[in-house]
């Protein structure tokens, strides 16, 4: 076990500026209207630096320089974009820790996931574009013997990109790494509620792009991401967040007629069929961890699992075994490596989660474990934990339908198959879901029969770079991760060549 020290004291590997500027062309630059705001650590609750309160004059700084930028970068020789995404990975990887404290300290979550799924992630996936973008190659049709069509990608140019505070540096490099490799300037606002860590990477990635291809400005929805998401100079907008926020992205993309992509909420239905319980053996634990996974990130994470669907016929005993297992997670201080849950990024969801535990409670819920605030004393007093909580009902509840994004799983049993698919179905969302049977034929129909765009089959929570990931109905639209996500960061020139030397 390693417990890291808390940024700001002496031997931590981090140590936040207790002010951070906008980054802009290069350059750490002052707001324009002089103002900062309070960033404040989930783990104690206490602040721990000042950030840059963007407004839209930021927002045109930075497109001033993005636009500035814009044309080299695009011309730059893709193998010269790849190794540069290939440095920032490794750069990353050399300074996995550090930035792995930092993450911890901004948002909350536990260490040992920054250590072993954040940041690790966050490298594979700048290797993965800059690869991806080594091998895309163009078309060309023959049309006839003497008219060729040839297809080439080009960048769209300036893209803006606003990102939540759950993942902030893999959210960041989610959308960064696309953008960048397909040869676009960014300009990117991360969430509010955590600013830093995304800051504290650019001090260690700037000197490895062209001043201005990357470009981040902080601050609040409305005064720096409306202006940002609304604006006639970017050519795509790419969000990430609440889904409410997400119809006003659209419509702001609606205006300007430019591309949007979507990655909003979910409520993920997670089904367990009877046979996972056929034997006591490795595969009943994994499915037990399947389930276990609605905690995984405090459940803040858009495919959180957190509706268990269990088969009636093994449902009492399944539902012992997984409260047995969820009264072993790991509580404690987020920056120990044994701790497996940490804080919920900010008061305000801290708040919203606990409101979500009454709403249970009043609608009739059963609580089987957890239900409360988890009250770690000392230093984290004021820290925002909550107990992991597994609630008992039916699926037109309130905790059912709507997205808490916290540690809180809500279970209702199906009686077979098509009432399975019924209920998993029955959500206006659809970003995740995961199917447990040992039976391949169940396993495969019910992930084809789930309207969601990534089925975990026997595993979930696994994001790696090359599988596609995005949205069925009010979960989103496009998809990230993938080849495919290139195309959402260029545009098609044709070009239609006739190589006939006469008229007839
Ligand atoms: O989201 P918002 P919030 C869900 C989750 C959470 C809820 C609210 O249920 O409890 O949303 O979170 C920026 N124009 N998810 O309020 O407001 C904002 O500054 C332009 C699921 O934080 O959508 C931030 O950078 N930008 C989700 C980003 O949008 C605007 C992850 C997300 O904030 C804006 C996060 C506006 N008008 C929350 N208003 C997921 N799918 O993973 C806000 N923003």
């Amino acid at each position: 076990m390693t417990t890291y020290a808390a940024p700001g004291q002496p031997d931590s590997l981090v140590q936040f500026k207790s002010r951070y500027d906008h980054y802009i062309g290069g350059e750490w630059v002052a707001p324009a209207s002089g103002q900062y705001f309070e960033n404040v650590t989930p783990v104690t609750g206490k602040a721990f630096c000042e950030i840059a309160r963007g407004t839209a004059a930021d927002i045109e700084a930075a497109l001033d320089a993005a636009h500035a930028a814009a044309p080299a970068w695009g011309k730059t020789a893709v193998a010269e974009r790849a190794q540069i995404l290939n440095r920032i990975a490794d750069r990353i990887e050399q300074n996995l820790e550090m930035l792995a404290v930092a993450e911890t300290w901004d948002n909350g979550k536990a260490v040992r996931e920054t250590l072993n799924a954040d940041l690790p992630l966050a490298i594979d996936h700048f290797r993965y574009f800059a690869g991806a973008i080594r091998a895309q190659e163009g078309g060309l049709s023959q049309i006839d013997e003497d008219l060729v069509a040839y297809h080439f990608h080009e960048p769209l140019g300036v893209v803006g990109q606003i990102i939540p505070w759950n993942f902030p540096i893999l959210m960041a490099t989610w959308k960064l790494a696309p953008a960048l490799a397909a040869g676009n300037a960014v300009v990117i606002k991360p969430a509010e509620q955590t600013p830093a860590s995304i800051m504290v990477l650019a001090e260690l990635i700037g000197d490895l792009l062209p001043a201005g291809v990357l470009n981040i400005v902080n601050g609040f929805g409305a005064e720096a991401g409306k202006p940002l998401a609304s604006n006639k100079r970017i050519k795509k907008i790419a969000f990430t967040g609440e889904t409410t926020t997400g119809r006003l992205i659209m419509q702001y993309a609606s205006d300007n007629i430019i591309p949007v992509t979507l990655e909003l909420g979910g409520k993920s239905p997670n089904i367990f069929f009877e046979d996972v319980m056929a034997q006591d053996d490795g595969y009943f634990d994994k499915a037990k961890e399947g389930f276990t996974m609605f905690a995984l990130n405090q459940g803040e994470v858009c495919t959180c699992p957190s509706r268990a669907l269990i088969q009636e016929s093994i449902a009492t005993d399944f539902l012992d075994a997984v409260v047995e297992r969820t009264s072993r997670i790991t509580r404690g201080n987020p920056l120990d490596t044994d701790t497996m849950i940490g804080a919920q990024a900010s008061n305000d969801q801290f708040e919203k989660i606990k409101s979500y535990l009454d709403i249970g409670r009043q609608e009739g819920a059963e609580i089987l474990i957890g239900g409360g605030v988890d009250d770690l004393g000392g230093e984290f007093a004021d820290g925002f934990y909550i107990q992991p909580t597994i609630f008992r009902g039916d699926n037109s509840m309130r905790i059912f339908q709507e997205e808490i994004f916290g540690p809180v799983v809500s279970a209702t049993t199906f009686t077979d198959f098509d009432d399975a698919i019924r209920i998993a179905n029955d959500t206006l969302y659809g970003l995740g879901a995961g199917v447990w049977s040992r039976t391949g034929n169940i396993a495969y129909r019910a992930g084809r029969a789930i309207e969601a765009g990534r089925v975990w089959v026997n595993n979930y929570h696994a994001y790696p770079a090359h599988a596609a990931f995005g949205g069925y109905k009010s979960s989103g639209i496009g998809r990230e991760n993938h080849l495919m996500m290139l195309d959402h960061y260029q545009q098609t020139k044709n070009l239609l060549v006739s190589y006939r030397e006469t008229a007839d």
